[in-house]
């Protein structure tokens, strides 16, 4: 039996090829570093079950992929926003769609005013496409793409751009995110309802193992169950779950294991509990590996997880942002020790708006500095051994694992998403978290400690939303008055065959629609137009906020204040929680739905995707005190007004508009002169924002 060492070796040097083994030795003056470590019975790096990393060599031969996911605006802007990044040090393109381009609809639908280009460039032909890859070679350029509702037009329309730049798809190197099962956990960027989805994640699978070999087929994600408030349990144990069900659906429709499993990949995110974070990635590692061996792998690759990692936006503060960058660097860090293949670092403006071109460099030069000046890359998994890492990766690999066997006796993440019960779990976690925070419980400097007297404004990016949304409508119009319109319409038609019956490959017949030039609505709408759009059922949380706060006086109080009201008018104070245009985060109007509710408010929470008319019709059903709007995706300075003049026309002027989620301050004037009372950021003590609510709802109510 080969040592430890020897087994090592013969793997390294395979990866290196030419390149001696030697060359990995490094010298700290006079003191000699290998570049990996073992102790009696520990694993090997790059072997099976992978806990110490999926190569043997990991970093000391090749860095992780500095990969910062990007996108607003235009094509054209976001294109030379990329070839910036690609010139300063980035390695990878990652792609952010707008909102609008996620839900499938083109941009001049009238749901989507508030969103073109906002968080996200916007895409709605090949044209565009073009547009955002130009001056890319896509053979020698891996391209992550962040999509999963309209994964079929965007994916077909990436590879016919390919295809127009002389780029064959079978060369192309990259990912498409197509992890559809969170979006109905925790993202909620679906279109179709679930099980049409995932034969679309089927068709999607088939079509890149068959023609696409060296593109990743998905991106499994615990990273947006991570943001909503999932414990690194849950976020492990629910994206396994998902990756199980994915592997599952692919054997059903004939697919042999070992022909796409090399090509799965994973999509993890890394918050500020550093050492936990770090175990989290050697507990998944190790988890998939026994996974897939048990689901009848065979070739050691379909037993790699391989991940990317974003920093988490979540840990991030709208108070002292600059404080940013420290987390952002402690999480990177945490990354990297956990072996991740590809990370995204956030800028600290994060909380803000979108990244600037100063905030995206500091978050790029994070990860440069990283593997340029830190020598972590020098040795493979230098954590491996310490009694602490190893314990917390053991101690989480058996938390998962009684967590993934309770959604398997449920019958699968497909039956338990559709229940919503991992969903409510993770809203339970999040009501916790608030609550920690807003005790002071767990610190957040800046926030809950040590907060500034004064805040400086800091530069934040802004999109002109109109005038983006019209240079896209030209744009549209243009294609569609070029096309062969009969040749478009009968792609069109082909495809809607396909969904109907329930047989050939969706990617396949919009890849032709694509050249065509159908545009990503209408290809979106095609499929539509059999499956349906899913409409979530929305269900608050009772009782967890509330329970965490016992007899704390300042709860009390408000309880208190909320009962006298409700002597004094007969009825208790009432809010409806709205989230208008395609902007789908409603942790946080979730955690203050539930709050309120705990607090004695009576809460009606709208329905995602709202539009303006759409929430002054329920403020006026329901006859509710007060409006919260939640507003992270930027949308906010178009669809505030027109929720005031819908509100005015319903002769409902005098109910009190709150705002509450990601809004700059540089906006703030412009929200209060249009109406606003109250403008909650990130970091909102919860108790405080119903304190000041309930304050304006009196207010107006005595001067009526
Ligand atoms: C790597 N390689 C090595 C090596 N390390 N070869 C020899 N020795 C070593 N030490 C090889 C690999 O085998 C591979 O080749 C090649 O180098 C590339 O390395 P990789 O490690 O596979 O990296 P990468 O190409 O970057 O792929 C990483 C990935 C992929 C597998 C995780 O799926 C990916 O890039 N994901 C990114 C996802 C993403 O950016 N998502 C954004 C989400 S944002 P070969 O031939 O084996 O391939 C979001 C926010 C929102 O979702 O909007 O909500
Ligand atoms: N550009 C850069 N980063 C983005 N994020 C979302 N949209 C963009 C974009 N257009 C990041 C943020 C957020 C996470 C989901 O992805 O960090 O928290």
């Amino acid at each position: 039996m080969p040592t430890n060492f020897a087994r090592w070796a013969a793997l390294a040097q395979k990866e290196l090829r030419d390149i001696p083994l030697s060359s990995l030795d490094r010298d700290y003056g006079g003191i000699p570093v290998w570049p990996v470590y073992f102790g009696d019975g520990a694993e090997i790096p790059g072997v099976e079950p992978f806990t110490r990393g999926v190569r043997a060599t990991m970093y000391a031969n090749r860095p992780w992929t500095i990969r910062q996911y990007a996108g607003f605006s235009t094509a054209r802007e976001s294109n030379a926003f990329y070839r910036q990044a690609l010139e300063k040090g980035q390695k990878g393109l990652s792609v952010a769609f707008d909102l609008a381009t996620h839900r499938g609809y083109d941009s001049d639908h009238p749901r989507v005013i508030g969103d073109v280009g906002k968080a996200g460039v916007a895409i709605d032909t090949v044209e565009d496409m073009k547009q955002l890859f130009d001056g890319i070679p896509l053979d020698q350029m891996s391209v992550s793409m962040t999509m999963n509702g309209a994964v079929i037009p965007v994916l077909a329309m990436f590879i016919v751009a390919a295809e127009e730049q002389g780029v064959s798809q079978d060369k192309l190197e990259g990912t498409i995110q197509n992890d559809i099962l969170k979006e109905f956990m925790v993202r909620n960027t679906y279109i179709y309802p679930p099980e049409s989805s995932m034969r679309i994640v089927g068709d999607i699978i088939a079509h890149t193992a068959r023609r696409m070999p060296k593109f990743n087929s998905i991106s499994i994600s615990g990273y947006h169950m991570h943001e909503a408030g999932a414990t690194a349990v849950q976020e492990l144990a629910y994206t396994l779950a998902d990756g199980m069900e994915y592997v599952r659906a692919a054997q059903a429709r004939g697919l042999d294991i070992d022909g796409f499993a090399g090509r799965l990949s994973f999509f993890f995110g890394i918050g500020m509990n550093f050492f936990l974070e770090v175990a989290k990635l050697r507990a998944a590692r190790r988890l998939w590996s026994e996974i897939m061996t048990g689901l009848g792998a065979q070739d050691p690759r379909s037993k790699m997880l391989r991940t990317h990692c974003q920093t988490s936006g979540v840990s991030l503060t709208e108070q002292d942002p600059h404080n940013n960058v420290i987390r952002t660097t402690i999480e990177a860090l945490a990354a990297v020790l956990g072996g991740t293949q590809s990370l995204h670092t956030n800028s600290f403006d994060e909380a803000i708006a979108l990244p600037t071109e100063f905030s995206s460099r500091l978050a790029r030069n994070t990860q440069l500095i990283l593997q340029h000046e830190s020598r972590v890359t020098d040795v493979v998994d230098p954590l491996g051994g310490s009694y602490y890492i190893e314990a917390l990766t053991s101690q989480l690999v058996t938390g998962a694992k009684l967590l993934i066997g309770e959604t398997e006796m449920a019958g699968g993440m497909t039956r338990a998403v559709q229940s919503g019960g991992p969903k409510l779990a993770i809203e339970t976690a999040a009501a916790l978290r608030q609550a920690r925070v807003d005790r002071g419980e767990d610190v957040i400097v800046g926030v809950n400690r040590y907060r500034l007297d004064t805040e400086d404004a800091i530069d934040v990016r802004e999109i002109d939303n109109a005038k983006v949304r019209a240079e896209q409508i030209a744009q549209l119009e243009r294609v569609r008055a070029s096309r062969d319109e009969v040749k478009c319409q009968q792609m069109l038609a082909g495809l809607r065959e396909f969904a109907a019956k329930d047989e050939g490959n969706l990617l396949e017949a919009a890849i032709e629609a694509a050249r065509a030039r159908a545009t990503l609505g209408e290809i979106s709408q095609a499929m539509e137009d059999v499956f349906g759009r899913h409409a979530a059922v929305t269900r608050v949380i009772s009782g967890v906020y509330g329970a965490s706060y016992g007899d704390d006086p300042e709860f009390s109080a408000i309880a208190a204040r909320i009962t006298a009201f409700k002597a004094a008018r007969g009825r208790a104070p009432s809010i409806f929680i709205a989230k208008m245009g395609q902007d789908g985060h409603d942790r946080g109007a979730k955690v203050i739905a539930s709050a309120f509710a705990d607090l004695g408010f009576v809460v009606h929470m709208g329905e995602l995707f709202e539009t303006a008319p759409e929430v002054a019709a329920h403020a006026d059903e329901f006859r509710v005190d007060a409006v919260g709007v939640s507003s992270l995706a930027a949308g906010h300075k178009t669809l505030v007004p027109e929720l005031m003049a819908a509100l005015k026309d319903r002769e409902l002027g005098d109910v009190t508009v709150i705002v509450g989620g990601v809004i700059p301050e540089q906006d703030y004037d412009f929200l209060f002169d249009a109406g606003v009372a109250e403008i909650f950021g990130p970091g909102t003590n919860v108790l405080a924002a119903a304190f000041s609510v309930l304050s304006q709802i009196e207010g107006r109510l005595s001067n009526r």
